[in-house]
């Protein structure tokens, strides 16, 4: 049977108000039977769906709790699609205890983390990529990552996967022909027709996961790597970036050896910004250690700033990442002619900026805004981890599919590997699902959503 839950849904601690949530076939009785409407306001059993009645929550010995307003939401016409009501009260702490307190004593339940927006998943309210964005919108605190975020829970991942299952159904149909027809020796479907459409389909898998390193970046930050020679001013940068001293700035090179991460804000795209130790041949044991960090930096970066002291000749290596902005540092104490020299020596993709008094700081960060937003358009981005393993996991029976047709495996075998690829993408919005997956994703979200 199932039950009927509360809890209160707004964050710990003293606000104005309060709001309590009931969600459950018992639901609207459970809150009317601890409720008192005002005048002429009839009961809350009576209340048409989507109301709000004004009234007190009395105790048990008849003394009047709180004055609140009660909304009502008849199933399935609600966030978790049972019968609910939420009850706003005065955010005293001892109301909102008080409150649930007589809710159970009523009849309720208290509820899980995550148990109203399990049931709505459970009555087909939204799919499992929609319930995980809803925790992702609750976390996010950038323009971008809540876009993202959003448009996920509008179902943006479960659409483009119908789309890929369509195809998927369409190639197992095709298939199944074949294994209709193998007992009078037909040949029947084409299997280079098969073989073309595994490939098509494959390469739209490793798009839609490999949105997955972005998609994680705009959640986490978009890690930027500040690299380059000693004394260039990459701590300074860093600085004047986050508008505190975060590093140690000194004339002395190698004064950074670890790697120090900031996050910071810029236009609404959250970027990690990693000041690292300087490039150059040392005998030091530790500042080795530093320079190997930055190498692997380097690696794990979305955008790589060189960076570049325009009083010296550039002692760098050639750093290899494909999405470098040369930055040349220091221009307050070079002349014009220097710095068009410079600026024809690196291209277009450099920017002049003095990281000491913030000369062109904006520009830097613009063209930074720029770079992250190359994956900034319509696209589905996979910003969770668990969809994407889904997705490698897809890409790996598709490739067994591929292997089978290339090999000329029989159709069964093939058939088995198609359906497991489809096992793989069912789990991302949860057609299919376990209780382990199912309490791991719910667990995570607080208790009231
Ligand atoms: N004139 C001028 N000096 C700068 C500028 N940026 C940095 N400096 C100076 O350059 C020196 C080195 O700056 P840092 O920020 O410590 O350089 P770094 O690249 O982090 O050096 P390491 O950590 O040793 O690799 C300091 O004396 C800074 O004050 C700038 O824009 N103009
Ligand atoms: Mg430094």
């Amino acid at each position: 049977m199932t039950t009927t839950i509360c809890a209160v849904s707004t964050p710990a601690g003293v606000g104005a108000i309060a709001v309590i949530r009931i969600s459950g076939p018992e639901a609207i009785g459970v809150a009317n039977s601890i409720f008192k409407p005002f005048g002429k306001s009839s009961s809350l059993l009576s209340a048409a769906s989507h109301s709000m009645t004004y009234g007190s929550l009395v105790s048990d010995d008849g003394s009047v709790l709180d004055d609140v307003l009660v909304a009502v939401f008849r199933s399935p016409h609600s966030y978790t699609g049972e019968d609910s009501a939420e009850i706003y009260v005065h955010g005293s702490s001892y109301i909102q205890q008080e409150t649930l307190r007589l809710l159970c004593a009523h009849g309720a339940v208290l509820a899980t983390a995550g148990e109203f927006s399990r049931r709505a998943f459970a009555n087909g309210k939204m799919d499992l990529t929609q319930a995980e964005a809803v925790a992702d919108v609750i976390a996010s605190e950038t323009r971008s990552s809540h876009r993202i975020a959003m448009s996920h829970l509008k179902g943006q991942v479960a659409n483009k996967l119908a789309a890929l299952r369509a195809e998927l159904i369409e190639l197992t149909s095709l298939l199944e022909l074949e294994l209709d027809f193998d007992e009078e020796d037909v040949e029947f479907a084409d299997r280079g027709r098969l073989l073309a459409l595994s490939e098509t389909l494959n390469a739209e898998l490793k798009s839609l996961s490999s949105t997955f390193k972005f998609g994680n970046a705009i959640k986490n930050g978009i890690p930027v790597a500040i690299v380059g020679s000693t004394n260039v001013g990459k701590s300074t940068l860093l600085n004047a970036i986050c508008g505190e001293e975060r590093a140690i700035v000194s004339d002395i090179h190698g004064t950074t050896r670890d790697t120090i991460d900031a996050l910071v804000n810029v236009n609404g795209v959250l970027f990690r910004f990693i000041d690292t130790a300087g490039i150059r041949k040392s005998f030091d044991a530790i500042e080795k250690i530093g320079i190997e960090r930055t190498l692997q930096q380097i690696k794990k970066a979305y955008v790589v700033l060189h960076i570049i002291d325009a009083t010296e000749i550039d002692q760098c290596p050639v750093i290899e990442h494909d999405n470098i902005i040369t930055v040349i540092n220091k221009i307050d104490v070079v002349g014009k002619q220097r710095l068009g020299d410079l600026m024809e020596k690196y291209g277009p993709n450099c920017v002049t900026i003095s990281a000491k008094y913030g000369t062109n700081i904006p520009q830097l960060t613009q063209m930074l805004v720029v770079a992250a937003h190359m994956a900034d358009n319509d696209d589905v981005i996979i910003t969770n981890e668990r969809h994407y393993q889904c997705l490698v996991k897809a890409m790996k029976s598709l490739d067994a599919v591929i292997e089978g047709l290339t090999d000329n495996r029989t159709s069964e075998l093939i058939a088995e590997d198609l359906r497991e690829c489809n096992r793989h993408l069912s789990e991302i919005t949860g057609e299919i699902s376990t209780e382990d997956v199912l309490k791991s994703i719910f667990s995570r979200f607080c208790i009231g959503k």
